[in-house]
């Protein structure tokens, strides 16, 4: 049996599947990546000196609102022209077919959502939400380019982008959900990811030793790659229509 027949199999026996997505599986919707040289090219000059690290983090903000409003509303538009790609149209209608599936995503695009799957949880927030520095109060803008940057809150707090940021926790629910999901599946499946970011990248060995087949679609070697049982060197948007259309 060739390792694609063999996850075939795996995926048409397994009583539910979650699977754990990163930017690459937005790469094919036109949304750069954040790590893998494939993303970089889609980067204009403005982003390239800066690594998501450095300004996706609570002091970049503090230091800078301006500028890391920027990189998000420059964010948004991008992601405001993206349609979910065959990747994420095989899940949504792998859920469709009455499938159990957990998606547990890292992206903040919402290209899950757009493409119909019901159960997904943005383990990083979204980035169309908005949440107020001085009072809390959390809203969704769809609004692209955003009219004023930074934008305010109705009480006049300076709003900051609904994601999660270096140093900061995953939204306890949200996280409840993945390691749920990583713990109960017979089958993960890691989509996109370069697995270096934590808590997501730790998902994969809490899902091996509950005992769940693990699949890796990437283009190159991962951090996670040598915790799976196959990893396929492939387009998430030919892989997944391709394992999934049982
Ligand atoms: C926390 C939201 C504690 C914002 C993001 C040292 C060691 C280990 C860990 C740490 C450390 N120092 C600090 C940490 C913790 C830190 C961390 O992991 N740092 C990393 C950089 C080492 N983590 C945190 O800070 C987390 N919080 O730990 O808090 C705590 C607990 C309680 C209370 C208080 C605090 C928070 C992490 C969340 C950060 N936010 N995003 C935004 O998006 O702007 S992370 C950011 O990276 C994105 O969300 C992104 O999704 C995520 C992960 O990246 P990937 O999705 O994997 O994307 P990448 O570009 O890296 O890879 C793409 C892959 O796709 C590549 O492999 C490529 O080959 C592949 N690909 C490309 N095209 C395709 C493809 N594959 C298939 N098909 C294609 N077509
Ligand atoms: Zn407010």
């Amino acid at each position: 049996m060739t390792p694609r027949e063999e996850c075939r199999c795996w995926l048409r026996g397994a009583s539910s599947i979650a699977v754990l997505t990163g930017a690459g599986i937005s790469a094919e919707s036109g949304i750069p990546t954040f790590r893998s040289s494939s993303g970089e090219s889609a980067l204009p000059p403005l982003w390239k000196k800066f690594r998501p690290e450095e300004l996706a983090t609570p002091a970049a903000f503090a230091r800078d609102p301006v500028l890391v409003w920027r990189w998000y509303d420059w964010r948004r538009g991008l992601v405001a022209r993206a349609k979910p790609n065959a990747g994420h149209v095989a899940l949504a209608e792998l859920e469709r077919r009455g499938r159990r599936l957990t998606i547990v995503t890292q992206n903040v695009d919402g290209l899950h959502g757009l493409a119909g799957n019901r159960d997904v949880h943005e383990i990083h927030g979204s980035i169309w939400m908005l949440r107020c520095t001085v009072c809390g109060n959390e809203w969704n803008s769809m609004e692209t380019p955003l009219p004023h940057i930074p934008p305010a809150c109705p009480c006049g707090g300076m709003a900051r982008p609904g994601v999660v940021w270096f140093g900061e926790g995953i939204p306890g629910p949200a996280w409840l959900a993945a390691e749920t999901a990583a713990v109960t599946c017979g089958v993960l499946l890691v989509v996109g990811t370069s697995a270096v970011v934590y808590p997501a990248s730790s998902l994969v060995p809490i899902a091996r030793s509950a005992g769940a087949r693990i699949i890796e679609i990437n283009l190159e070697d991962t951090a996670a790659s040598n915790l799976v049982d196959h990893s396929l060197r492939a387009r998430a948007g030919e892989a997944l229509p391709d394992l999934l259309d049982f």
